[in-house]
């Protein structure tokens, strides 16, 4: 077996960050041989295949095309440790297998998608190629859906599809307070680093998801109509107020303000246990089909599980999802 590195890389959007690589005879490969041997690929603009390996004579990374496989290859390490050590999960399947990372997809090709196919995650470079898609939270995004499909599976339409971008959104950004990166600090927004809009707006907001102009704030009986990009917007809400709690509040210097319903007060319990919770109950109680309803009796039952069902946690998860019209 060859030798497991530790690199340094500049990234584009956490500054300089360690990248775990292997010793080739040549030099180094960004494989990281800590977390199943996940390798990253640069695809060349190219849009099928594997790509090329990501290879360096010395272990100092970031010049140019590999500045954006620093940020893949670093947030994919990130999310496989946040599943190891805040959930005790192994890899995607829980099996300690790697999967691995494409970027520099197409030509101004502004998304970043999960493939189950390939067991791979992709990155665009945004408008002009100027901005790639591959800050901390869009990676975790997209290892999530991975974890989702492993598990639940929920079905990516109507409810079932906003739970599972929700599942992405939510542990995209569990990922990122995790990291502790002082470049990319943790928030409730996704996105904040790419500037897809051009104005330097996020993509997505979970204090208040209905900010972006069409996500939900809260369910309704049409909720799986709209696109899960959109219907995801309430369960996020949901989780921001299960962690945070529903008013004002500034974190890391960013400022939240979260309404409700029926304008209750919910007092968050902290996002450690929220993150526990969305877990057990995906991986205990979701199922392909679960929509919202099912969605707040399964994480109940999982709070149940963890803290009982006379504490103040399972009240708290109550009060969220009535805080957001699930009854
Ligand atoms: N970036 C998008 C996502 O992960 C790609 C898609 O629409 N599935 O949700
Ligand atoms: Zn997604
Ligand atoms: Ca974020």
């Amino acid at each position: 077996r060859e030798a497991i590195e530790t690199g340094s890389g500049t990234s584009t959007y956490s500054g300089t960050v360690p990248v775990t690589t292997t010793k080739t005879s040549s030099g180094y490969s960004l494989t990281d041989g800590e977390r199943g041997g996940h390798k990253t690929y640069d695809l060349k603009q190219g849009t099928s295949g594997t790509g090329t390996l990501f290879t360096n004579s010395s272990d100092v990374w970031g010049a140019a095309r590999q500045a954006a496989a620093v940020d893949a290859h670093y947030g994919a390490a990130v999310t496989w440790d946040f599943y190891k050590n805040v959930l005790g999960r192994s890899g995607i399947k829980g099996d300690g297998v790697g999967a691995y990372s494409r970027v520099h997809y197409g030509n101004g090709y502004v998304n970043a998608f999960w493939d189950d196919d390939c067991f791979c995650m992709t990155y665009g470079d945004g408008e002009n190629n100027a901005n790639p898609l591959t800050s901390l939270d869009v990676a975790a995004h997209e290892m999530t859906h991975g974890v989702t499909s492993a598990t639940a599976g929920l079905n990516y339409s109507g409810e079932s599809g906003g739970l599972n971008e929700a599942t992405s959104d939510i542990f995209g950004t569990a990922s990122e307070f995790y990291a502790k990166n002082s470049t990319d600090a943790g928030d409730y927004l996704i996105g904040e680093k790419i500037d897809i809009n051009g104005d330097g707006t996020p993509l997505r907001y979970m204090d208040k998801p209905s900010k972006d102009g069409a996500s939900k704030d809260y369910w309704s009986s049409n909720l799986g109509n709209s696109d899960v990009h959109y219907s995801s917007g309430p369960a996020n809400h949901f989780f921001y107020l299960l962690s945070e709690g529903s008013g004002a509040k500034t974190i890391n210097g960013v400022s939240y303000n979260s309404p409700t319903y029926n304008n209750s007060k919910v007092t968050g319990i902290g996002r450690d246990k929220a993150t526990k919770i969305w877990y057990k109950a995906l991986t205990t109680y979701f199922t392909s089909t679960t929509n919202y309803k099912a969605a707040r009796a399964g994480t109940l039952k999982a709070t149940a599980d963890l803290y009982g069902s006379t504490s103040t946690e399972y009240k708290t998860v109550a009060a969220a999802w009535t805080a957001i019209n699930v009854k």
